[in-house]
């Protein structure tokens, strides 16, 4: 680990800990969020309050890690010897992305035939993804960090082409308003997960283990991880609403449909 001044320390430190916070706000929102939507689209949102509450584990440690992983001397932060466990982010990602494609495949509604194998496809692809960028995330080798990092870009875009495609196909049988919240959320996807290859290459280019690089990767991967996880949660449960209203099954409808009667 390069020294760092307090600014990039601290501004790193105070991403991690927004992070801590929007995934614990948002894991509440998710578990309580279950009582006002139709009961065919709560299991999304229960898989949303796993990916958070995961997520949130995660952030801590990797909080933690930050912390152990540099010492102050003379107003600097210099490397304690302490690794920077880079590996909770993997693992995390591991656990979550999967998790995440889940979630979208369930509120996209598709046939039980089309939905499974489509799945498997996309999870399988998933794991290659994360695992393939993992060993040039860890080196110091920018040649390294180059083959690895194109080799996980390859299941990267089969995921993306994918995701484009089923999210596109769906607006033709949508309502105008589930049109658009399925049209955000599709740029949503594309904008966020295409924040994580910039900053993975931002840190490969910005000299490989540089104090701007370590700082641009970390806050990069950060508020990547809070939109896909948090703020992407928040957009399938107004997608879920929606369809909810939409098709009569939302709790207070049915509670006024039984006292009417
Ligand atoms: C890596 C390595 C460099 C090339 C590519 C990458 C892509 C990572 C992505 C991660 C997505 C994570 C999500 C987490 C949310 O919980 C591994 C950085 C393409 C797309 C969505």
């Amino acid at each position: 680990m390069p020294s760092l001044s307090v600014g990039q320390y601290s501004l790193v430190f105070n991403m991690l800990s927004l992070a801590v916070a929007a995934m614990l706000g948002s894991f509440a929102f998710f578990v309580m969020s279950q009582k006002i939507i139709g009961a065919k689209y709560r299991i999304s949102m229960i898989v949303s309050s796993l990916v958070v509450l995961i997520a949130g584990y995660h952030y801590y440690r990797i909080m933690g890690s930050w912390e152990h992983a540099f010492t102050l001397v003379n107003g600097a932060y210099v490397a304690s010897g302490l690794p920077f466990n880079d590996a909770y982010r993997y693992v995390d990602w591991m656990l979550t992305v999967p998790l995440l494609l889940v979630e979208l495949v369930l509120v996209l509604n598709l046939t039980k035939d089309s939905t499974g194998p489509m799945l498997k496809k996309l999870i399988i692809a998933a794991v290659l993804m994360i695992g393939l960028g993992y060993p040039g995330e860890i080196s110091n080798d920018l040649m390294t960090r180059n083959v690895w990092g194109v080799l996980s870009t390859i299941p990267f875009l089969y995921i993306l082409g994918v995701l484009w495609g089923q999210l596109g196909a769906q607006l033709a049988n949508s309502s105008e308003k589930v049109k658009v919240l399925f049209t955000n959320i599709r740029y949503l996807l594309i904008a966020t997960w295409g924040f994580y290859p910039i900053a993975y290459a931002i840190g490969t280019w910005g000299g490989t283990k540089s104090p701007e690089a370590v700082v641009a990767v970390q806050v990069g991967y950060t508020i990547a991880d809070i939109t896909a996880k948090a703020l992407y949660g928040v957009m399938i449960f107004v997608i879920a609403y929606q369809k909810s209203k939409e098709d009569g099954s939302l709790p207070s409808m049915i509670e006024e449909k039984q006292l009417s009667r």
